[in-house]
């Protein structure tokens, strides 16, 4: 009777053979995640056709390049930054301007300018309101950071993001800005809209199933760095959208809606090529300092997490 086994006695299995010592905390978090997925079988007595369905949903969610949807519809992404909010909480780290989710969108590599730029350039077509976003980057102690690198991105008007959008040209709508000696950037873009699931697909099937809708509203992703202090990843949210408190990523900070400055005079920004009245917003980016190294990468998720 030896290779025949309870279900605990195969999980206890499954979770024990080995032939070397492999990775002991790979070991640890497969066996955790098997044992409650066993449990999960079990409790809910799902059956071998709901089992493969899933089998090949999964299959259909890495073919088509929508696990990083996924994990942003599901929550994880937000557990992961109220997760790091609240070690920094316990350690005392407070201040600084609040984290947010990147998503799955970030394309490193971004044409750079110096103090200022334009996002919106070489997007003939683009007709969304004329915005311009400006600001410091501060340390914690209120001083100006120069150099340091403000990398952003959104949607164009029809909410979908270059790079993953083959109609798109590279780095449309992508930048990255080092800030003057006085700490400023500035840059003109458009105000972008919300964003929508791709409306068929694997992670459209599961919304469905779930009775969920799949938008985001109206937001602005950023990833700020410079040496010596913390990397920021965040969002802003533009002000009035229906999702904004309905994000199907939960990843709205109130904190981190804009004020809009509507009808602002065009003078001075003219090299933004700004003629008549504009809608602006001043937001500054507060940097804590970091405590190593790592802290301090100027990589974003995927590319700090793999190298
Ligand atoms: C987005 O634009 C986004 O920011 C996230 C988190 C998920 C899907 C699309
Ligand atoms: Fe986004």
């Amino acid at each position: 009777m030896k290779n025949e086994f309870t279900q605990a006695q195969l999980l206890d299995r499954v979770n024990t053979v080995r032939v070397t010592e492999g990775n002991p905390r790979v070991r640890e978090i497969s066996a955790r995640i098997i044992g409650d997925l066993f449990r999960a079988i079990d409790d809910l007595d799902i059956q071998p056709d709901e089992f493969w369905a899933g089998v090949d949903w999964l299959s259909r969610l890495g073919a088509v390049g929508q696990f990083g949807l996924i994990t942003a519809g599901l929550g994880f992404d937000r557990l992961l930054d109220i997760r790091l909010d609240e070690a920094d909480r316990r350690a005392g780290r407070t201040g600084g301007t609040q984290r947010a989710i990147e998503g799955p969108l970030y394309i490193a590599g971004a044409p750079l300018g110096k103090a200022e730029t334009r996002l919106d350039e070489g997007n003939p077509g683009e007709e969304g309101e004329p915005f311009v976003m400006e600001g410091r980057v501060l340390d914690a102690d209120g001083q100006p950071v120069a150099g340091a690198i403000v990398d952003v991105w959104h949607a164009n008007t029809l909410g979908r993001y270059s790079h993953f959008d083959p109609d798109q040209k590279a780095y449309a709508l992508r930048r990255r800005i080092e800030t003057d000696a006085d700490g400023t950037y500035r840059f003109r873009s458009f105000l972008p809209p919300g964003y929508a699931i791709p409306p068929s697909g694997p992670v459209a099937e599961l919304f469905a199933a779930l009775g969920r809708h799949g938008n985001r509203p109206a937001h602005v992703h950023f990833l700020v760095t410079a040496p010596g202090l913390r990397t920021l990843t965040t969002q802003v949210n533009i002000p009035g959208d229906t999702f904004i408190d309905d994000d199907f990523a939960f990843a709205t900070r109130d904190g981190l809606v804009l004020e809009l400055d509507k009808n602002v005079p065009a003078a001075g920004y003219a090299s933004l090529g700004i003629d008549k009245p504009f809608v602006r917003s001043r937001f500054d980016f507060v940097l804590q300092k970091a405590a190593d190294d790592s802290e301090a990468s100027p990589q974003a998720r995927m590319a700090r997490a793999v190298g």
